[in-house]
């Protein structure tokens, strides 16, 4: 039985009202713990049950992100152990506030790290908006380095407004370009920061669509990309061979369907960069390179 609160949430992130990996993971986090302590029935198995149904529902509403899998699985660890209502809603309830608590320390961690990486004078690069790759960028500028920074548009539904707008706000000059003019610019560029949707077992990245394009560029130009994420981001299934799945939104994000007879429209909104077309990956456990993803899956307290 999904409640309207979480019926609510899972909404906000079907419509991306709330979006970004670390974001999703967040509110699914709380709207679980909600579910949980608002559930007024009295059978043990029934609301297992419905918690289960509830997770699925919050998983069902974006593909890509394991950052959000990851979240819901830690918020439920152990429930099958407990046989009691009251200590179940305890459980849930702390295990969500800590997944939260630890979500955002990672993030001031993270920047501490990669903001050392970027050197007074950089010209950056960063795509889309990922909240990894800004606090980075922003604590690099707030450490004193002179950085300049070109944010895509990224299309089709230009969260780049939404990183431009973070980062003048924080007082780092800040250039819009559209998507297609970042080879053009690569040549002025020092490094690429971007965030992470996924991190796959062999290195690879999942983020936004034209990702990989960047990247692409950047390899080519010689220019480092520095990819930056929380381990929650790193996917335990695709030890097991399982592919991410990309997801494909509604085709009027990309135009007017009508207005375009006979055309077929195709929108997906996540591509896979190579681990050999990225430098480093920033986490809150370090810095490393993307062929040991392994290991720190390998480590996870996930499954
Ligand atoms: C957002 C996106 C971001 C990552 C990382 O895509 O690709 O780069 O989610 O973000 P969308 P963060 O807008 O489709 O959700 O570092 O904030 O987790």
């Amino acid at each position: 039985m999904i409640d309207m609160d979480l019926e609510e949430a899972a909404k906000k992130i079907e419509t991306m009202e709330v979006r970004g990996a670390a974001k999703i993971a967040r509110l699914a986090a709380l709207a679980l713990k909600d579910f949980t302590l608002s559930y007024e029935g009295s059978d043990i198995g029934q609301f297992k049950d419905d918690l289960i149904e509830a997770k699925e529902r919050l998983l069902s509403t974006r593909p890509t992100a394991v950052s959000l899998r990851n979240a819901l699985a830690i918020v439920l660890k152990g429930i099958e152990k407990e046989d009691n209502i009251t200590e179940l809603k305890k459980k849930v309830s702390a295990s969500a506030d800590n997944f939260i608590k630890k979500s955002e320390s990672a993030l001031d961690v993270i920047a501490e790290i990669g903001s050392k990486r970027i050197k007074d004078g950089d010209v950056l690069v960063t795509h889309c908006n990922s909240s990894a790759a800004v606090s980075t960028i922003i604590k690099a500028h707030k450490d004193g380095k002179n950085i300049r920074v070109y944010a895509t548009e990224s299309r089709p539904k230009r969260q780049g407004y939404i990183t431009v707008r973070e980062l003048v706000k924080a007082g780092v000059p800040t250039t819009l370009i559209v998507d297609s003019a970042v080879r053009y610019v690569m040549s002025k560029v020092d490094m690429v920061v971007v965030g992470a949707d996924t991190v796959a077992s062999n290195g690879a990245v999942i983020n936004k669509i034209g990702t990989s394009q960047i990247a692409l560029c950047a390899h080519e130009a010689r220019v480092p990309v520095m990819v930056c994420a929380e381990t929650y981001k790193f996917s335990h299934e695709t030890m097991a061979g399982e592919l991410v799945e990309i997801e494909e939104r509604d085709v009027n994000e990309i135009v007017n369907q009508d207005d375009f007879p006979g055309v077929k429209l195709f929108n997906p909104v996540f591509d896979a960069t190579p681990p050999e077309y990225i430098d480093v990956i920033v986490t809150e456990e370090g810095v490393i390179s993307p062929h040991a993803a392994y290991e720190i899956i390998k480590s996870m307290d996930i499954k």
